[in-house]
């Protein structure tokens, strides 16, 4: 009886009952919803035409702004020509079109792009490469993979393992064995309210060295980073972090991995943070702004010698035993290409690289405000850290997000009692202004 009901009001197209919402406190959702229904450029509109400000460009991945024409134009007209076509075996043109244009955008040797569809899957993608590689070399001893405390690289298996987020891992059992975590790099004390990348903390790649040595260098196969750690609250790597990551890579054998899910496609003013740090990857995880958020979409850039690796054996035979039916989906190429055509044509990463004093300033601008403990900026990133208040760690932060969503008409994203900004690249001066004149309206309101 209570079934037939309960799928009775489920048919009810305002019933908030079915959908288990993703990383979302489901219950106080529900009692008191934030449903965005429309969105164009820098906005989204709520059901009752409310207009929102996007202070997170969708998820960290609408760099292009919302609803912009040429996306959705270019996805209709996929959708009518060819709406998906095997990924095995077949392929349609547009997949060379974007993997071409991708990796056009990187630096260095990385050259062969192999596409998924999120940034879990990118990172379950390039830790699987990474072992394979290691495995066609003669080299299969090399199994360790290394990430980071306070790493976020999705939810897959994988990606939890080598992430270091505590409440990511602590529910899912064993996770993958062989794991180990470098330090992470953010010390108040040694940082607080740093513009761009701070001074302390190279020294931290060097705990690479020891992890290394405790385990021997054979049986390590690679380690796994984000350039600037968004999840965590935009932490970005010290000043001199990545090349001596690179160096100790190099030293011992090591494929080192940038997980440029948020940094890629212009958060930090260039295509990939890669080329911001002058420091190439092995291997380099992207997603999210590769479609300006328009359609799910993951990939990976391989460096050509990995590739080459694989292509031995005979022709017939597959290389390597990965891939996902919806790989290149033909949508998702057909918005990539066309987001990439606004990037280049709107010059939305040099925007942003320009933009960044400003952002960063118009960030510090809060330091003061009640309860601020720390301010970051890097790119068209902020991270602003809260005091937690006595006895209910993450209540400030989510309180501070709910009123600047309903009172503020702005969205941001929040991780425990920290603030995070990142707008799309398309944001104005004056929309930067405005931004942060009502997070500071926020903090002060729960104060
Ligand atoms: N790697 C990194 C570096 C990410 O930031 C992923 C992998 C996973 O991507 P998918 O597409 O599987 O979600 C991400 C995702 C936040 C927030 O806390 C960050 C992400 C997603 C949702 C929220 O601000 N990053």
């Amino acid at each position: 009886m209570a079934q037939i009901s309960r799928s009775a009001a489920a048919r009810q197209t305002n019933d908030l009952d079915a959908f288990w919402l993703p990383f979302t406190p489901n219950r106080a959702f529900k009692r008191a919803p934030r449903l965005l229904a429309r969105a164009k450029g820098m906005h989204y509109f709520t059901a009752d035409g409310r207009a929102v400000l996007d202070g997170l460009a969708g998820l960290w991945c609408s760099n292009a702004g919302h609803n912009r024409d040429p996306i959705a134009a270019a996805i209709a007209r996929q959708a009518a020509e060819l709406d998906y076509s095997a990924a095995f075996h077949f392929a349609h043109p547009k997949s060379f079109e974007l993997a071409s244009r991708v990796a056009a955008l990187a630096p260095g040797d990385l050259y062969r792009v192999f596409f998924c569809n999120s940034g879990s899957e990118a990172v379950d993608t390039a830790l699987k490469i990474a072992l394979a590689y290691h495995n066609v070399r003669g080299e299969g001893a090399r199994t360790r993979l290394i990430g980071r405390e306070r790493g976020y690289h999705g939810v897959g298996f994988g990606g939890i393992s080598v992430g270091g987020i505590v409440s990511n891992r602590k529910f899912f059992g064993t996770l993958l064995t062989g794991v180990d975590h470098l330090p992470a790099t953010y010390d108040r004390e040694q940082q607080a309210f740093t513009k761009g990348e701070p001074e302390w903390g190279a020294h931290l790649a060097d705990e690479l060295d020891r992890i290394v040595a405790l385990h021997g260098p054979s049986t390590v196969a690679a380690v796994i980073i984000e350039p600037m750690a968004g999840s965590t609250g935009v932490l970005p790597a010290p000043k001199g972090y990545l090349d001596r990551l690179r160096t100790i890579c190099d030293r011992h054998g090591i494929l080192l991995i940038f997980d440029e899910v948020i940094t890629g496609f212009g958060r930090l003013g260039h295509a990939f943070a890669a080329e911001r740090y002058g420091v190439t990857p092995d291997l380099l995880c992207f997603a999210k702004g590769i479609t300006s958020g328009a359609v799910p979409m993951g990939g990976v850039i391989a460096r050509e010698g990995i590739y080459d690796a694989f292509m031995r054996g005979p022709e017939h035979a597959i290389e390597l035993f990965h891939g996902y039916t919806y790989s290149a989906h033909p949508l998702a190429c057909a918005a990539g290409l066309a987001a990439l055509d606004l990037y280049r044509d709107e010059n939305l990463f040099e925007r942003a690289k320009k933009l960044e004093p400003v952002f960063a300033d118009a960030a510090m601008a809060l330091k003061g405000l009640p309860g601020v403990l720390d301010i970051r900026t890097v790119g068209l990133a902020a991270g602003i850290d809260l005091a937690p208040r006595p006895d209910a760690p993450g209540e400030r932060g989510y309180a501070a997000m709910d009123h600047a969503f309903q009172d503020e008409d702005l969205v941001i994203r929040i991780t425990g009692d920290t603030l995070a900004v990142a707008p799309p690249l398309i944001v104005s001066e004056a929309q930067i202004g405005e931004i942060f004149d009502k997070v500071a309206r926020a903090i002060r309101a729960v104060a």
